[in-house]
């Protein structure tokens, strides 16, 4: 509220004098003369659901040449929920064969990326997005993006209208702006008219913000992660309401300590019609709290942490006229994906499939993408994104149940596969080579260290008891590493991080064990804690829990210890 201006970040500026985020996005769309858009436009195009972006494997010989970088965008489409229609899936596919390289990204946050999108295709890409009723906006950059809600229709009853509110969420704290229609939709401004952002006013917010619903007992979604998750409390397949959580991220800085990982804290309770006003001064609060002086510190979850869980409380029931009721009890039990073939409350089926680290492709051997097109055209019920980056091809009556499962055997995919626990379990944000903050390699690399992993599991006996195992390039955390029971954060090529620790169903922090190590450091560290687990493991006992008991690491109560040095074990 009180910054001074000289100090605020340069994003700051470039947000307040970029008209409601028009920036000058429009004309660099068409400069020929480059691949790429102005630097501050770079900025502003993240609003609209636009990572600029150049493939980091040709960089050096490009250089020789003497060409730029092969500039190219990601686009991330959001989709609340996760849940999207057949048409919105073929929609999809349709683009990420022409414009994407054939290739489409599930993400952490239930969403779509396309990758590799010229600066010529943007607009076409993003206009046929809209008209198959899905958007861009807001699916990046420093507003609320896109909700997320466990996406399991089988789990219960009110699914549907605990999604609807997930839904409702969206829409509410969507952005007003028009320059989105303009640019991309080629809506014209009505000239007397100003834009107006009645939430986020013209700064929007001083970073980037997550929403979550979750149901439990499932955490697949992750609550503990987001900035503001709303946790549905059901009684006698009645939804009553929702605990709400605030103050928890992931992302952090390597040798920064004044940069850490936090858990979200449940602070009480409202119903389901106070949900949205409960958002709405939420966001409010960090839009004039949040530090717009050091994008490091931006983040609500320091907000909370500067503040104190009391002064927010506080604040909240003050701006709400009214106070938030006591938290309801709730217990999570898992955060991974159910797989496989379930009946629904309804009599329909769903199947879980799991899709590699979310990238939905084809391979030689497995033809993924064909085969999921090939579902879509035949298929009326819903694809939902989970939240592990797997697929629910949701709503199957039982004769498209028959034709989805020989679909996917005519293509080589298994409906039922038999993947070990490990690689079920396993996780990896994109990396290289198209993220720029990319340190080391994740989704290309971490299938090939699980076999490794499932092999010394195997060796010691260990291989069906699920280890939550999950893979980062960077310490921003996009796979939730400081979530994972086994963390892996990229230090620099081929090196890094080792977490231990984190509890099964997402709700404890992990710790950093090693530091920049290699492959077979890692795997000769855990070759030790296997053979322990394997000997002095408890019946059920999970392997975060056991890395703890038995000393490896002490358990995280504060996010600031996650990179704190370690009495090494000897
Ligand atoms: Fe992320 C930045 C990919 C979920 C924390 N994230 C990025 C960028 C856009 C890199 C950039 O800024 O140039 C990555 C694009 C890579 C690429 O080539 O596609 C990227 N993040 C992803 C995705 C695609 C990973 C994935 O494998 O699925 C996820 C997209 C989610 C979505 O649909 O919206 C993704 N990112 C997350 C999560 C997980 C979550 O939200 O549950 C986190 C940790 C939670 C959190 O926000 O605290 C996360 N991403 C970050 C951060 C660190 C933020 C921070 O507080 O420090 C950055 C960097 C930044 O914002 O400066 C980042
Ligand atoms: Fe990129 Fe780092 Fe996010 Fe991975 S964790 S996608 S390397 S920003």
């Amino acid at each position: 509220m009180t910054d001074n201006p000289k100090q605020l970040e340069h994003v700051e500026i470039i947000k307040t004098n970029s008209d409601f985020l028009r920036g000058g996005i429009t004309e660099g769309l068409l400069n020929p003369i480059t691949g790429a858009l102005a630097e501050d436009d770079t900025q502003l195009s993240k609003f609209h659901g636009i990572y600029q972006q150049h493939d980091r494997d040709s960089v050096v010989p490009r250089r020789k040449q003497k060409l730029e970088p092969l500039y190219s965008f990601m686009i991330r489409a959001r989709v609340p929920g996760g849940i999207c229609t057949p048409a919105q899936w073929l929609t999809m596919n349709d683009l990420a064969e022409k414009y994407g390289g054939g290739s489409i990204r599930l993400t952490t946050r239930q969403a779509f990326q396309l990758h590799g999108v010229l600066k010529k295709n943007l607009k076409q890409t993003i206009a046929n997005i809209n008209q198959n009723l899905m958007d861009t906006i807001a699916a990046c950059g420093d507003v609320n993006r896109n909700v997320m809600c466990t996406p399991n229709p089988e789990l219960s009853k009110v699914h549907q209208e605990v999604y609807d509110v997930a839904a409702k969420i969206s829409a509410h704290l969507t952005p007003q702006t028009t320059a989105y229609h303009e640019i991309w939709l080629d809506k014209q401004k009505v000239v007397s008219t100003e834009d107006h952002e009645p939430i986020y006013g013209k700064t929007y917010l001083p970073r980037k913000f997550k929403t979550v619903v979750a149901i439990p007992p499932t955490n697949d979604v992750d609550v503990y992660a987001h900035d503001l998750g709303f946790i549905a409390i059901i009684d006698q397949e009645q939804l009553i309401g929702f605990n709400v959580s605030v103050g928890g991220g992931m992302g952090a800085t390597h040798g920064d300590l004044s940069t850490f990982p936090l858990l979200a804290q449940v602070m009480g309770f409202c119903t389901p019609e106070q949900v949205c006003e409960v958002a709405e001064q939420v966001v409010k609060i960090q839009r004039d709290f949040g530090c717009r002086t050091n994008r490091k510190h931006a983040r609500f979850k320091y907000t909370i942490d500067d503040r104190g869980i009391d002064w927010f409380k506080a604040e909240l029931n003050s701006r709400l006229g009214w106070e938030l009721q006591a938290e309801k009890p709730f217990k999570f039990t898992s955060n991974g994906d159910p797989f496989g073939w379930h009946k629904n409350h309804d009599g329909s089926w769903n199947l879980t499939l799991f899709i590699e680290n979310g990238r939905v492709i084809d391979r030689d051997r497995s033809p993924l993408r064909s085969a999921l097109k090939q579902v879509a055209q035949k298929h009326v019920g819903d694809f939902r994104i989970t939240a592990n980056q797997n697929l629910i091809i949701g709503k199957l009556s039982n004769s498209e149940k028959q034709q989805v499962t020989d679909i996917l055997q005519s293509h080589g995919i298994n409906p039922t596969q038999q993947h070990s626990a490990t690689l079920l379990n396993g996780m990896a944000c994109v990396a290289l080579p198209t993220c720029s903050l990319a340190m080391a390699e994740a989704e290309r690399y971490l299938p090939s260290l699980l076999a490794k992993i499932e092999q010394l599991q195997d060796k010691h006996g260990v291989k069906n008891k699920a280890i939550i195992i999950r893979m980062t390039g960077c310490p921003n955390g996009c796979a939730r590493p400081y979530l994972a029971e086994l963390g892996f954060v990229g230090k620099g090529p081929g090196k890094y991080n080792m977490y231990l620790g984190g509890e099964f169903t997402g709700k404890r922090l992990n710790r950093m064990y090693r530091e920049n190590i290699d492959e077979a450091t890692i795997l000769q560290e855990l070759e030790v804690i296997f053979a322990d687990y394997a000997a002095n493991g408890h019946e059920g006992e999970w392997f975060g829990d056991f890395v703890i008991r038995q000393g490896y690491v002490n358990e995280v109560t504060h996010g600031s210890q996650v990179h704190l040095p370690l009495e090494v074990k000897s």
